[in-house]
């Protein structure tokens, strides 16, 4: 058996969705720029695949989306545009944003307080791996251009107050960007409801295509472009549209989000018992509250067991799974959010990311709770620091209780 829980790093492209991309490589390639008929017959499925993004998302006609080539590539825009719009000649020179924020977001703000001279806060986040509407309020001054929160974390899947930190920055009247990329097929998205100015999100979070993310702008609100060049979607973002990116990010949209209640419960109910099971374990410890979290995910941490020890033994039987982000895994520092979180050094090197999709199976489930459960076995039966601590409350489930330090 092979098993994949990694479905926050990439998911699989859902088959229906190659097959509606299909006919865009080879039958019907033009591209839509073109005044001849190559070109224009690519135009309904484009304005198909618009309206399913509208649609998946919650987007009014006024408002404007545009796709780009990932989420990197939209949240850099944000920031970068914003800086370029208010900072580099106004009077505005602060960005609010989180310290868990993915790195597309916290190398972007390093960039722009090292080369621009941008204030920038990174909030901390509570116990639970978020942060409160009040606490963005109190450090939100008359030279803030900008928040940028992300809207459910990638490591953790704990969602934020979104529709508070919405209002909040209303209240205050700064722009609000979110990192919508792991919320959007997950979990109800609806950006006309809020003051949401951004949202950045990318197809292949959501078993769409690899190469092709977007940009919701509100109201189609004005905002430098990143690439310039021969004025494609509306001078917004130049470059030759990616035609079946494109097309399938809309119709892997329209698959997450239609009954998504009754897929994401199925999911859930498969992530639970893989994590009642782990909890079962001595000293293990799952991050943060189940009931606000993204129904895939699932941060758990095993005292005395290395992540990339575990990470080995699971790839052995054909599982596949993070220490924590994907981009981050090749320097081997503890998982920064559990960091950011309060874990002491120790235990943020024992953090395990499980993420499930709807293609995750009950017998898959079953399968990695007996390989999961044997690995931490045979870890800790060699590990020289297990035995040094002493279980606590051995046997109990129980959540998280990491404190700051
Ligand atoms: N924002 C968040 C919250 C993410 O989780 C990721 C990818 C990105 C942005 C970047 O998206 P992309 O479209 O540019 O790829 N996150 C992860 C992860 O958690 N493990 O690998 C990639």
């Amino acid at each position: 058996m092979q098993v994949y829980l990694d479905n926050n790093a990439t998911t699989q492209v859902d088959p229906k969705v190659v097959e509606v991309m299909q006919p865009y490589f080879h039958e019907m390639f033009g591209n839509p720029n073109s005044l001849h008929k190559f070109g224009t017959k690519t135009h309904p499925a484009l304005r198909r695949a618009i309206d399913q993004v509208y649609t998946g998302i919650g987007a009014n006609d006024n408002d404007d989306i545009v796709f780009t080539s990932c989420a990197t590539e939209s949240n850099n825009w944000v920031l970068k545009s914003v800086w370029s719009d208010l900072m580099q000649h106004g009077d505005k020179n602060h960005i609010v944003t989180t310290e868990v924020e993915h790195p597309s977001i916290l190398s972007t703000c390093k960039y722009l307080e090292e080369e621009c001279g941008v204030k920038v806060t990174y909030l901390p986040v509570n116990e639970q791996g978020i942060v409160e509407a009040h606490t963005v309020k109190s450090f939100i001054t008359d030279r803030t251009a900008l928040v940028s929160i992300m809207w459910a974390n990638n490591e953790t899947g704990m969602i934020f107050p979104m529709k508070e930190i919405s209002d909040v920055c209303k209240e205050k009247g700064v722009l609000l960007h979110t990192d919508g990329v792991q919320a959007v097929g997950k979990i109800p998205v609806k950006v006309s409801d809020m003051d949401i100015a951004f949202m950045s999100f990318s197809a292949h979070k959501f078993h769409g295509p690899k190469g092709v993310g977007a940009l919701y702008i509100k109201n189609s609100r004005k905002l430098t472009p990143l690439l310039h060049g021969g004025d494609q979607m509306g001078g917004r973002r130049s470059g030759t549209l990616n035609v079946p990116g494109i097309i399938g990010m809309g119709e892997a949209i329209e698959l997450a989000t239609t009954d998504m209640e009754i897929k994401m419960a199925s999911i859930s109910k498969l992530r639970n018992k893989i994590e009642d099971a782990l909890l079962t374990i001595e000293d293990t410890f799952v991050v943060g509250n189940r009931a606000n979290r993204t129904p895939n995910t699932l941060l758990i941490s095993v005292r005395g067991v290395e992540g990339e020890g575990m990470l080995w033994d699971l790839n052995n039987a054909m599982i596949g799974a993070s220490t924590g982000s994907a981009c981050a895994s090749e320097d081997l520092e503890g998982n920064t959010v559990m960091l950011a979180i309060g874990a002491d050094n120790e235990l943020a090197h024992t953090g395990m990311r499980l993420s499930l999709s709807r293609f995750t199976t009950e017998e898959e489930a079953d399968f990695v709770i007996k390989s999961f459960t044997d690995g931490v076995n045979r870890l800790r039966a060699i590990s020289s620091s297990y035995a040094k601590v002493q279980p606590t409350k051995g046997g109990e489930v129980r959540e998280c209780e990491l404190h700051h330090h």
